[in-house]
């Protein structure tokens, strides 16, 4: 027997499904007073949590199971979840990487292809009918042999600047780490990076240690005919100095899969033909979604027979669970 599985938020469809027919899994119910009391009923028998960067699980929700092991994530990033708290009580953390990168770093090209070529407005303007009376729409920014930034050159930082080698771009980056051995040139802060380069794209973590490190000073250091294109997380960077920026003509356009507030857009993007918005689809085809479907349930699947998890960013430690 392997105690109750508990979901955390909504997930995929067939993962609902499959965790529920499979390990008869539980859902946390959203109403404050539904989920006191049925953690009242079934807290003590809590041993995994399936959840995803979406929802994630807080300190509080921890210290309210007390024989929670593991807390498996859909999707790479897990800020949502308090890793360093999960760390200090022994509860393994894992997430799905790889699987995404391709169709995380293809959603970045693909961004950075339509923010400078302006191909969703250009859509908008034939379907408004405007073609045969208003001729041609302004001419755009070329994309091929521009200079690139990327900041955070882990695994789909690196395969954006791959896909980007073969467009002739010049690539540089910044992250926490200089890249041993990496061929594209290191800039040491994102202001200094944004300094040098046409586009910036923010390829880097969520979480505290990221919040606002593209803040006004990195936008600004971008100049007024800078791209950004964001496909990491809204929190990276700051939402309110970029729509500023932005309104005032000091940033020549952005293309975002991802906000600050999601499912929150702020009002005043929606009517700038220069900006691109996504509703945070990177990830979104049927094989990487499978993918990352599969590989949540091999973790989850691993922890209950061995106690270990297949793709851990922590290692369950049960020796601390016993300790509290
Ligand atoms: C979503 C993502 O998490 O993997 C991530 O970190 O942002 C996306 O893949 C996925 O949609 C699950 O919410």
């Amino acid at each position: 027997m392997h105690g109750t599985i508990l979901r955390v938020g909504p997930l995929k469809p067939s993962l609902e499904e499959r965790l529920a027919e499979t390990y008869g899994a539980e859902r946390l119910p959203d109403d404050d007073e539904e989920r006191t009391s049925f953690l009242a009923r079934n807290a003590d028998a809590v041993t995994a949590v399936v959840t995803s960067g979406r929802t994630g699980v807080d300190a509080g929700l921890m210290a309210a199971l007390p024989n929670l092991g593991a807390i498996v994530h859909f999707g790479v990033g897990y800020d949502t979840t308090d890793v360093d708290r999960a760390t200090e009580l022994g509860i393994g953390v894992s997430n799905t990487p790889d699987v995404l990168t391709d169709c995380v770093a293809d959603t970045a090209v693909g961004l950075l292809l339509d923010t400078m070529r302006g191909l969703s407005a250009a859509d908008r303007f034939v379907r408004a009918g405007r073609w045969p009376d208003e001729g041609n729409v302004p001419l755009t920014r070329k994309v091929s042999g521009t200079d690139v930034g990327i900041l955070g050159l882990g695994r789909i930082g690196s395969a954006i600047a791959h896909r980007l080698d073969a467009f002739g771009c010049r690539i540089a980056y910044h992250n926490r780490h200089r890249v041993a051995d990496s061929p594209y040139r290191y800039a040491a802060s994102p202001a200094e990076l944004a300094a040098q380069v046409d586009v910036l794209i923010v390829a880097a973590a969520g979480g505290a240690n990221t919040r606002h490190l593209v803040d006004r000073h990195v936008l600004e250091a971008l100049r007024p005919d800078g791209f950004l294109i964001n496909v990491a997380r809204g929190s990276v960077v700051d939402e309110t100095a970029l729509v500023d920026l932005l309104q005032h003509g000091r940033l020549a356009g952005a293309g975002l899969d991802v906000f600050a507030h999601e499912p929150e857009v702020p009002e005043a993007l929606l009517s700038m033909d220069n900006v691109v918005l996504l509703p945070h689809l990177a990830s979104g085809t049927v094989e990487t979604r499978a993918a990352m479907e599969e590989l949540t349930l091999a973790n989850l699947d691993s922890f209950l027979r061995t106690g270990d998890l297949s793709t851990p960013v922590v290692a369950p430690n049960p020796a601390l669970r016993k300790d509290i």
